[in-house]
C-alpha cells in the first residue's frame, strides 16, 4: 500500500500527458466516429488563471473527457482572447509593448491549465493578437464592408472617459462602462458600425433552434433585441414643411395625444424651437448630453423638458398640441420623437403632472381616472372619445386605425427594433487596425486582401496613453499611405476594432487553425460545427453570444458554413463566490486557485468545484471542504491500489451484491452525465468506494474479481473530475503505458440492474449454460429475450433454436 500524494501524481501524469497528447481531434477522413465538440469560452489573459476559471474549465472538461470515454471524436480546443485595453494600461504603466504583457500572462496562463490537467487539444492553441489570426478579422471586415454590412456615420455615441474610447452599447451596463465602472457620457463621432439590425429578425427567429440553451439567457436577447409591433404615424409641426413622424405601439391611443415629445439630442429641436425658446431649450440639452440612456429612461427619474415653443397637428382629429423636448424620448430609438398619451402611459403622465399638461382618457379599462391618480392604465378597454374607433377593443382599434392612415398616407403599420448597430470603431492601439484608407478623391476604400494583414506599428510605453483619438494617429509613418485605388497620398483608418470582433468567430478558426486560404477551411468547420456543447458566463448574453450568433448568419449568407446558429447547446456555470459575496479585492474575500491546488491538490479542487452542486448554480467556496474532498480521493485511490485480482479476470462469478452495485453506478451516473447533473454523479461515485472499501474490508476481500469491477469502474468515471487520481488508480489496477482517459465508457448489464433477483437457469438441449440473475417478476418475453442473448447460450446454438420453453422466473429451456 502507498500514500496518496496528490502532488507527486500531478508531476508524474503531467509529463505522460505531454508524451501520450491523448486529447487530439483526429482530421482523418476515414475516422468515422462521430463528432463531438465542446468548447469553454476563451480567456482573456490578465494573469494567472482564477477560481471562475477553475469552475468553467472544470465543468466544461467533464463534458469533454465524458465524450472521449465514450468514443467519440471529441474537439476540444483552446486559445486567448488577446487583444484588449488592460495590456495597453499595464504597457503604459511599465514603459513597455503591450505584447511582453499579454505573451508572459498567456505562457502563465497555459501552465497553469496543463497543471489543472484540462483536456485540451493544444495543436490548435491560437492567439487574436497574432497577425495571422487578426488578419481575418480584417479579412472579414472587407467582406462585411462589401456586403454593407460594415458602414460609418456620424451620431452620438457612449463614450467612456476614464478608458477614452467609445463603447458599444452593449458595453453600457447601468450607465457605466463595464470594464472599469467610469460614467459613460455622450459623444458626437464618426464611427464604424457592422449592421447586426438587419438581422434582427432572423436573431429571434432562430432562437428556435435554441431550446437547449438557458431560457433566462433567451429572455436577455429577446429583449436586448427588442421587438415591437406598432405603426409610424405623421404629424404636421407648424413652421415645417416635412411631416414628422412618431413611432408608437399604441396606435389605437391617438386620440389621447395631448401634446408631443422630441429627444432633447435629436436635430429636430434644435430645428424648431423657436428664438424665444432657443436659450431655455440650449441650456437643457447641455444638461441632457451629461446623461446616459439608462438614467434618461429610468422610470423614478424625475421629469425634465423643456417647451419648443411649437404646436403639432394631430392627424386624426385636427387638434394642436404643443411640443416639447425631453430626456425620457431617445434621440436613436424610433424617430426620436413621441406623440404622448398621458393617460395610458406612464412616462407621459407623469410628465404630464409636473408641467401640467392635459390628460385625456381614451381607453375605458374600469380602473380609476389616471388624471386624478396619478397612475396610468396601459392596459385593454373599450375605446372611448376616438371617434370612429368608439366601443373598439385594443387589437382591434390597432387594425383599423392603422387603415386609416394608411389610406391617408398619414402612417403605416411597422415594425420595430430595439437593437441598435454594433459599433466597432475604439480609439486604442491593442486591436486589430481597421483595414480601411481614407482617400481624399475615392473615399473609403479597403486595405485589398493580398496586402492584409494591415499590422501594428511598433509603439510602447507613453506613445500608448489615451488622448481621446487612437494612439495610431500618432504613428505619422504607418497612417500616411498611398491610396490602393488612385495612388494618391491617402491615410490609414488609425481606429482598431472592438474586441468582440475576435471572439465572434474565433471557435470557427479552432476546426482549421493554421488555415492561410480564409479565416477557416469551410469544410472542417462543416464537419465540426456547430459546436455541441458550449460553456460561458451570462455576462456575455448580449455581448459575445449576440455577436456570435450574428457573425455565423453573415457567413452563413456568405456561403462560408453551412449552419446558421453556432451554439448548439449553451451552459451558463454559476459564480465562485466566497462568504456569500463575489470575490473582490475591496472585500479581501479572494480565493487563489493556484493556492488551492498547492494546498489540496488539483483533483480535490476539482471535485469540490463539481460537487458542489448543478454547475449553472453560484458556489460559495466558503461553505465547501477541498479537505474532504482530498480524503475521499485518497480512499478512492487505495481501493483502486488494493485491489488483488490480476487484470482481465472475468467479474462472473464475483460478488454479487458489489456487481450490482457497480453496474447501479454505471446505469445512474451515465444518465446524470447526459442530464448535466454531474454533482449527483460524484455522489454516486463516493457511494461506490464506500461499496467497494466494504467488501474488501468485511466482505469477500480484495482478490475477488467484484472488486476489481468496482475500482476499474471507479477509475474511469472518475477520470471525468479527477484525473490524476483515476490515472495513477488505473496504473495500480495493472494497465500500464496508456491512459484510463481512452479507457472506455462501462455499459451497464441489466441482468445485474435487477433490484432483487432470482437465478434463471438455462438449458440448452437439456444441460445448464447459462445462469441469469433476473427480476423476480420478468415477463416471458424478456426472459426469452435475455437466454438467447447470452454468449454462453449463443455458443450452443447454430441458428433458429427448434423451440424455446419459458417458465418465468427460473428456467428457460432451448430446444436447438
Ligand atoms: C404612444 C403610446 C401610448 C405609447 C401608450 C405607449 C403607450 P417599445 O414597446 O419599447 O417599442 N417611444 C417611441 N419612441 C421613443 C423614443 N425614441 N424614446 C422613448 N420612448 C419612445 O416602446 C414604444 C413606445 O415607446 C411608443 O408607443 C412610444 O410611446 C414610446 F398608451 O406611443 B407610445
Ligand atoms: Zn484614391
Amino acid at each position: 500500500m502507498s500514500e496518496y500524494d496528490p502532488q507527486a501524481l500531478q508531476a508524474k501524469w503531467q509529463q505522460r500527458w505531454e508524451e501520450l497528447d491523448p486529447f487530439r481531434a483526429s482530421e482523418d477522413a476515414a475516422d468515422t466516429r462521430e463528432r463531438r465538440y465542446v468548447c469553454d469560452m476563451f480567456p482573456y489573459p490578465s494573469g494567472d488563471l482564477h477560481m471562475g476559471h477553475g469552475e468553467v474549465f472544470a465543468i466544461a472538461d467533464v463534458v469533454s473527457r465524458y465524450w472521449f470515454q465514450q468514443g467519440y471524436n471529441v474537439l476540444h480546443p483552446i486559445g486567448w482572447d488577446s487583444f484588449g485595453l488592460p495590456a495597453e494600461n499595464a504597457a503604459i504603466k511599465r514603459n513597455a509593448h503591450p505584447a511582453e504583457w499579454t505573451y508572459a500572462n498567456i505562457e502563465t496562463q497555459a501552465t497553469s491549465f496543463k497543471r489543472y490537467g484540462v483536456s485540451f487539444d493544444w495543436s490548435r492553441r491560437l492567439h487574436t493578437s497574432d497577425p495571422d489570426y487578426y488578419r481575418w478579422n480584417q479579412w472579414l471586415f472587407n467582406r462585411f464592408f462589401e456586403r454593407g454590412l460594415a458602414y460609418r456615420k456620424g451620431g452620438l455615441v457612449n463614450w467612456c472617459p476614464n478608458d477614452q474610447t467609445v463603447l458599444a452599447n452593449e458595453q453600457v451596463v447601468a450607465g457605466k462602462c463595464e470594464r472599469c465602472g467610469a460614467d459613460v457620457i455622450r459623444r458626437e463621432l464618426t464611427q464604424w458600425y457592422f449592421k447586426i439590425t438587419d438581422y434582427a429578425q432572423r436573431l429571434l427567429d432562430d432562437m428556435d433552434q435554441l431550446d437547449s440553451w438557458p431560457e433566462r439567457l433567451l429572455t436577455m436577447q429577446r429583449n436586448w433585441i427588442g421587438r415591437s409591433e406598432g405603426a409610424d404615424v405623421l404629424f404636421q409641426v407648424e413652421g415645417r414643411d416635412e411631416p414628422v413622424q412618431v413611432y408608437t405601439t399604441r396606435p389605437d391611443t391617438l386620440f389621447g395625444a395631448t401634446f408631443f415629445v422630441v429627444a432633447a439630442d435629436a436635430a429636430l429641436a434644435e430645428e424648431i424651437v423657436t428664438d424665444e425658446q432657443r436659450p431655455a431649450f440650449e441650456v437643457y440639452r447641455a444638461e441632457v448630453a451629461k446623461l446616459s440612456d439608462i438614467e434618461r429612461m429610468s422610470t423614478d427619474k424625475d421629469k425634465t423638458g423643456v417647451f419648443l415653443g411649437r404646436y403639432a397637428i394631430n392627424p386624426v382629429n385636427g387638434e394642436r398640441i404643443p411640443v416639447w423636448a425631453a430626456d425620457y424620448v431617445l434621440s436613436d430609438y424610433g424617430h426620436g420623437a413621441i406623440m404622448a398619451v398621458p393617460a395610458h402611459d406612464q412616462r407621459d403622465l407623469d410628465f404630464a403632472m409636473k408641467f401640467e399638461l392635459p390628460v385625456k382618457v381614451v381607453v375605458h379599462t374600469g380602473l380609476a381616472d389616471p388624471g386624478e391618480t396619478g397612475v396610468a392604465t396601459p392596459g385593454e378597454g373599450k375605446l372611448v372619445n376616438s371617434g370612429p374607433l368608439d366601443g373598439l377593443t385594443k387589437t382591434e382599434a390597432i387594425a383599423k386605425i392603422i387603415d386609416i392612415l394608411e389610406v391617408d398616407g398619414r402612417g403605416q403599420g411597422t415594425v420595430n427594433f430595439r437593437l441598435r448597430d454594433w459599433l466597432l470603431s475604439r480609439q486604442r492601439f491593442w486591436g486589430t487596425p481597421i483595414p480601411i484608407i481614407h482617400c481624399p478623391d475615392c473615399g473609403e476604400v479597403p486595405v485589398p486582401d493580398e496586402q492584409l494583414p494591415v499590422t501594428l506599428p511598433d509603439m510602447r510605453g507613453e506613445a500608448l496613453a489615451p488622448k481621446g483619438v487612437s494612439p495610431l494617429a500618432s504613428a505619422t509613418d504607418w497612417v500616411n499611405v498611398e491610396c490602393p485605388k488612385c495612388s494618391g497620398p491617402a491615410k490609414r483608418d488609425t481606429d482598431t476594432m472592438d474586441t468582440f470582433v475576435d471572439s465572434s468567430w474565433y471557435f470557427l478558426r479552432y476546426c482549421s487553425p493554421g488555415y492561410t486560404e480564409g479565416p477557416f477551411d469551410p469544410e472542417q468547420v462543416n464537419k465540426w460545427g456547430p459546436i455541441d456543447q458550449y460553456v460561458g458566463g451570462i455576462e456575455h448574453a448580449v455581448l459575445h453570444l449576440l455577436y456570435s450568433r450574428f457573425f455565423t448568419k453573415v457567413l452563413h449568407d456568405m456561403g462560408m458554413v453551412s449552419f446558421t446558429e453556432p451554439f448548439r447547446r449553451m451552459l451558463n456555470q454559476g459564480q465562485v463566490i466566497n462568504g456569500g459575496k463575489a470575490m473582490s479585492k475591496s472585500l479581501g474575500n479572494g480565493v487563489d486557485l493556484g493556492q488551492q491546488i498547492d494546498d489540496f491538490g488539483v483533483d480535490a479542487v476539482r471535485l469540490t468545484m463539481i460537487f458542489a452542486g448543478p454547475p449553472e448554480d453560484d458556489i460559495d467556496w466558503a461553505d465547501l471542504s477541498p479537505g474532504a474532498s482530498q480524503k475521499f480521493l485518497a480512499r478512492a485511490f487505495r481501493v483502486m491500489d488494493e485491489v488483488a485480482s490480476p487484470p482481465g479476470v472475468s467479474y462472473d462469478g464475483g460478488d454479487l451484491a458489489l456487481r450490482k452495485a457497480t453496474h447501479h453506478t454505471i446505469d445512474e451516473v451515465t444518465k446524470l452525465l447526459d442530464s448535466y447533473r454531474f454533482n449527483v454523479a460524484v455522489a454516486r461515485l463516493m457511494e461506490l468506494t464506500s461499496a467497494a472499501r466494504k467488501a474488501i474490508d468485511s466482505g469477500p476481500g480484495a482478490a475477488d474479481p467484484a472488486v476489481r469491477e468496482a475500482a476499474e469502474t471507479l477509475a474511469v468515471m472518475l477520470s471525468l473530475v479527477a484525473p490524476y487520481t483515476a490515472e495513477e488508480g488505473w496504473e495500480r489496477l495493472g494497465h500500464t503505458g496508456g491512459t484510463v482517459a481512452r479507457a472506455g465508457w462501462p455499459v451497464a448489464d441489466p441482468a445485474l440492474l435487477v433490484r432483487e433477483s432470482v437465478t434463471c437457469v438455462v438449458q440448452v438441449a437439456g444441460k445448464v449454460r447459462d445462469r441469469l440473475e433476473v427480476s423476480p417478476d420478468v415477463s416471458e418475453e424478456e426472459l426469452r429475450a435475455l437466454a438467447l442473448a447470452s454468449e454462453k447460450v449463443q455458443g450452443h446454438l447454430s441458428g433458429e433454436p427448434r423451440k424455446v420453453i419459458v417458465r418465468a422466473p427460473k428456467l428457460v429451456n432451448i430446444v436447438p
